[in-house]
């Protein structure tokens, strides 16, 4: 006999057939409030030398709104026979919250679907493992669950004694899902000869501001964004923008980034990705411009978040002219298949004409610093910077880039 309905259907019924092999009884769980637990009727109960182990989600003990998660209950006592359990789902107010889903032949719902629990109780020795998954609340802000678990390990004697009980509580975070991008572009300017990666030049020279540098024309960006977290590896500041998935000319937000001298874009306080403040999750185009490079926009939306990263080739990676608007027209070729933004536009209009190089020729100098006319972002402006951006003249962007 499993669980301790059994004593109950005594006392009423006088009937020891009713036992708890297909269902167990409610609130045994010792979740909060409960006033009894399957040690009310199996003894000894306590002092097995068994155990059981509730799992979340493999380990990982977080979990998203609307999101499906497989759990399990392993309960062990070497020479048992027969197991059961039972489990609620609460939240900080100790109400049932999410969904219980049984998977297998061996559980099942009940008390209104707020508990899952053997269904006709296996037969096994030493160990048994239930399988089934439990659906998160629909929406956000339900906080920090705790699962209330408890586990009968019988000997199979049709009788609630020689039994042993085990308990555990599982406690699971919420996370809330941000807006963030993870994005791979090179800056043609400062790319290496086998475009694999970009100089660092004008941080190792401490010529990087550590303010976002887009609060002026024609960006006219006010954003707070500094680095926090010096990192030897930040080739330069960029913008990034959130547009529209139905008119990418609307831009829903702006941030300003690091751009990591492999191509990877990040955060100005290190988090990896770009995560947009005022931004719900969805999808979006997404742009990203360059003080003196022209910019560039996915050739379609992306849903926010990325994952955890741009893998190489996917439609985050603007390095392949296929996933940018405007492709091969507007990116330049670096060879061994990797793509750039175009440099030279110096005085940020969006096109690479007469007028950035009149600005490039009279600003040559031997002056070091942050400066537009220095295409090649090595810290000055001179002859490389118009080798570089020659080869680009008559590109121009999009309108609603610009
Ligand atoms: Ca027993
Ligand atoms: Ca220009
Ligand atoms: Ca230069």
């Amino acid at each position: 006999m499993l669980f301790c309905s059994l004593v109950v259907a005594f006392l009423t019924n006088g009937n020891y057939a009713a036992g708890n092999e297909g269902t167990p009884p409610a609130d045994m769980t010792g979740a909060p409030g409960t006033t009894e637990t399957c040690l009310s009727c199996h003894s000894p109960g306590i002092g097995g030398n068994g155990s059981i182990l509730i799992t979340f989600n493999a380990g990982n003990n977080q979990y998203i709104a609307g999101q499906s998660y497989l759990m399990s209950v392993t309960l062990s006592q070497v020479g048992q026979k027969r197991w059961g359990f039972s489990m609620v789902a609460r939240n900080s107010d100790n109400e049932n919250v999410g969904t219980w889903i049984p998977t297998n032949i061996d559980s099942k719902t009940y008390a209104s679907n707020t508990h899952i629990g053997h269904k006709n109780a296996p037969v096994m020795t030493d160990t048994y493992t239930f399988h089934f998954s439990w659906i998160a609340p629909a929406t956000t802000g339900t906080g920090g669950i705790t699962f209330y678990g408890v586990g009968n390990a019988a000997n199979n004697d049709a009788n609630s004694t020689d039994d042993y009980i085990y308990f555990q509580t599982v406690s699971i975070t919420e996370i809330i899902p941000q807006p963030t991008v993870h994005l791979r572009l090179y800056l043609e300017g400062t790319l290496n000869a086998e475009a694999t990666g970009m100089n660092t030049s004008l941080q190792s020279q401490g010529l990087l501001p550590s303010l976002q540098p887009y609060n002026i024309a024609p960006w006219y960006y006010n954003g707070t964004e500094s680095i926090t977290q010096p990192n030897p590896n930040i080739t330069d500041w960029v913008l990034l923008e959130a547009r529209n998935a139905a008119n990418p000319s609307i831009v829903e937000a702006r941030k300003a980034a690091l751009l990591l001298s492999n191509g990877i874009v990040q955060d100005a306080d290190g988090n990896l990705g770009v995560t947009f403040t005022g931004l719900a999750t969805g999808s979006y185009y997404i742009a990203v411009k360059h003080r003196n490079h022209l910019a560039a926009m996915s050739a379609a939306p992306i849903t926010l978040p990325n994952g955890n990263a741009c893998a190489s080739g996917s439609n985050c990676d603007l390095r392949l002219p296929q996933n940018t608007v405007q492709g091969n027209l507007i990116l330049s070729d670096k060879g061994n298949g990797y793509w750039a933004l175009s440099t030279g536009d110096i005085n940020h209009d969006g096109a690479i004409t007469f007028h950035d190089f009149n600005i490039w020729r009279s600003s040559i100098g031997f002056f070091t610093g942050y400066f537009a006319t220095d295409v090649n972002l090595d810290g000055q402006t001179g002859l490389p910077d118009f080798n570089v951006f020659r080869p680009n003249f008559g590109k121009t962007t999009l309108t609603e880039l610009r």
